[in-house]
Formats: C-alpha cells, structure tokens, sequence
C-alpha cells in the first residue's frame, strides 16, 4: 500500500512540473522545414552589347558557344555585301565579341531573310544556325531562297 501512496505522489508530481506535456510537444516536433522558396522580383538592366545593328536583316538570341550565355545571332546585308555572324554574349558589362560563320553562302550571293533561325539541326549537342541566300526582297521578292546550316 505505501507503494501505492509513492506511485500517485509520483504521478501527481510529474503532472504537475507537466513532465507528460512535455514529452508530447517533443514528439509533435517535425523536422526542420525546407528552405523557403525565393522569389525573385522581376527587375530590368539596360546595356549595350553591339554598337551598330545598321543593315541586320533579323538576329535570334542563341547559345552557339555552348558556354550556357545566349549569344546574339544575326544576318547582315547590305548592297556591297553582308555575312552571317554572332556576337559572343556574355555577362560582364562592355561590347560583345563579333564573330563571323561565314563571308556568304556556299553558292555565291547574300544572306538575307527576315527571319534567323537556330537550332541542334544533326543532334550531337551544338547549336547550328540556318543561313538564307536570297538577293533581298526589293531586289527580287519572288527570288528562290537558298537555305544553308552551319
Ligand atoms: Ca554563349
Ligand atoms: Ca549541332
């Protein structure tokens, strides 16, 4: 019967000092939560990248590098002439780096077209770039367009 008595004192203790409440909250804890998403707030910065688009008949923005940066693709023609070329992007501030694919067509003429498209065309993990011959649409619209991959 003191055994008895000495349990219930027990058990009136560790009610009271909330022992049992105690071991409760420490399994109701849950593990740490996941890092907390960050949202970014939309935000614009202006920089010069080309000091002269005069005579672009059309540019994509593409990574032909393969450096993860998009690089500016574009042709440029003009009547003495005009090549395909891209301007190697990259993240510090200052002017592009251009680079020339090719002076002109494989069969002679200019690149020209209002549209410039880029693209893995043979699947082995490179960007290549589609090039249009054509003689310019005021020159002859209804000319035949020559289209060429690099
Ligand atoms: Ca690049
Ligand atoms: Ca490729």
């Amino acid at each position: 019967m003191k055994n008895y008595y000495y349990s219930i004192a027990f058990a009136a203790i560790m009610l009271s000092t909330g022992f049992f409440e105690s071991c409760k909250n420490v399994k109701k804890e849950e593990p740490p939560a996941a890092e907390e998403e960050v949202i970014k707030e939309l935000a614009f910065e202006q920089r010069k990248i080309v000091d002269s688009a005069k005579f672009w008949w059309a540019h994509t923005p593409e990574d032909v590098t393969g450096d993860g940066i998009a690089d500016l693709v574009f042709i440029n023609n003009n009547s003495a002439g005009g090549y395909l070329g891209y301007f190697k992007g990259q993240k510090e501030e200052g002017l592009w780096e251009l680079n020339i694919i090719a002076e002109q067509p494989t069969t002679g003429g200019l690149f020209a077209g209002g549209d410039l498209e880029a693209s893995d065309i043979d699947g082995d993990g490179d960007i290549d770039v589609i090039g249009i011959k054509h003689p310019g649409e005021w020159t002859d619209a209804g000319a035949t367009a020559e289209l060429f991959w690099y």
